[in-house]
């Protein structure tokens, strides 16, 4: 026993200490997150329909939860009430009479005029005046993306100075993504291969984007910024590599930026390079 100790203990003492120093770091990593990140749940939206998608999250995890809640009271009830227990044997129906069936029915309807029909009249109108209002190609001040999904990376093709998709000075950018702040940012996307969606959740947009298909998408930035490019289609073994980032500038600095880029692409053209020459007519 005494020699097991002897043993063990400075072990055990070298352990505790190594668990806590993980213990420790992880708590420091831990709040260096929470700071970086600093939310709780979904955080602020930074596009400017993004909140209709936060409301209407809350309203639906809301809903959902108290249901839930409401289920469980009622299943608890009889549970409890007619249980087997000294001088009470147990008691059960098939909830087949008439007065059973109303009540039913009533549940019924209530729980689909809140939960479904006012839910999908929310979102319906949110679809409507904003996740599909996609800007006009008309329209001042628009900036337009063309979108290249593949497994397991994504393309971004701006039109640069001249502003004509297709021509050698083409902002092409392989998983990063800028764009100015307080203007329509407007995707045209298809792949190469399979369903990808993209996903930039702090925008509150998300669009699948499916190979010999043009979905469009768009969003508005309401401040500059560092955010997430994520692909939330499940497509493949490095599905989970396929995340990117999403910077949002300013407009006097995003001018410069923009010249600057389409500019480095003019120069490094290569006519020869067809794998990168992709691009379309933007569709109006
Ligand atoms: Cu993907």
């Amino acid at each position: 026993m005494h020699r097991l100790q002897t043993l063990l203990l400075p072990r055990l003492k070298s352990c505790a200490a190594l668990l806590a120093l993980i213990g420790l770091t992880g708590v420091a990593r831990a709040q260096e997150a929470a700071e970086t990140v600093n939310r709780w749940g979904l955080g602020e939206p930074a596009s400017d329909y993004g909140y209709r998608f936060t409301d209407l999250f809350w309203l639906i995890t809301i809903l959902v939860g108290v249901s839930f809640v409401l289920v469980l009271i009622l299943i608890a009830i009889p549970v409890i009430r007619d249980r087997a227990r000294p001088g009470h044997k147990a008691s059960f129906d098939h909830g087949s009479s008439l007065h059973d069936k109303q009540v039913t029915t009533v549940i019924s309807v209530i729980t689909f005029l809140v939960l479904d029909a006012w839910v999908l009249v929310i979102a319906m109108q949110d679809l409507r005046e904003a996740y599909w209002a996609y800007p006009d190609g008309d329209d001042e001040g628009v900036y337009e993306v063309q979108v290249l999904a593949q497994q397991w990376s994504w393309n971004f093709r701006a039109a640069g100075a001249d502003g004509e998709f297709g021509t050698a000075d083409d902002i092409l950018s392989n998983s990063e993504l800028v764009v100015p702040v307080g203007r329509p940012v407007s995707f045209q996307m298809t792949s190469k291969d399979v369903i990808h969606a993209l996903f930039l959740p702090e925008m509150r947009m998300k669009k699948d984007v499916n190979p010999g298909d043009l979905n469009k998408a768009w969003f508005q930035a309401n401040r500059s910024g560092d955010f997430t490019i994520l692909c939330a289609e499940l497509c493949g073994f490095a599905h989970y590599q396929m995340h990117g980032k999403l910077t949002v500038l300013e407009q006097d600095t995003f001018n410069e930026w923009e010249q600057e880029a389409s500019k480095l692409a003019l120069a490094a053209f290569d006519s020869e390079d067809t794998e990168s020459q992709w691009a379309w007519d933007w569709e109006q």
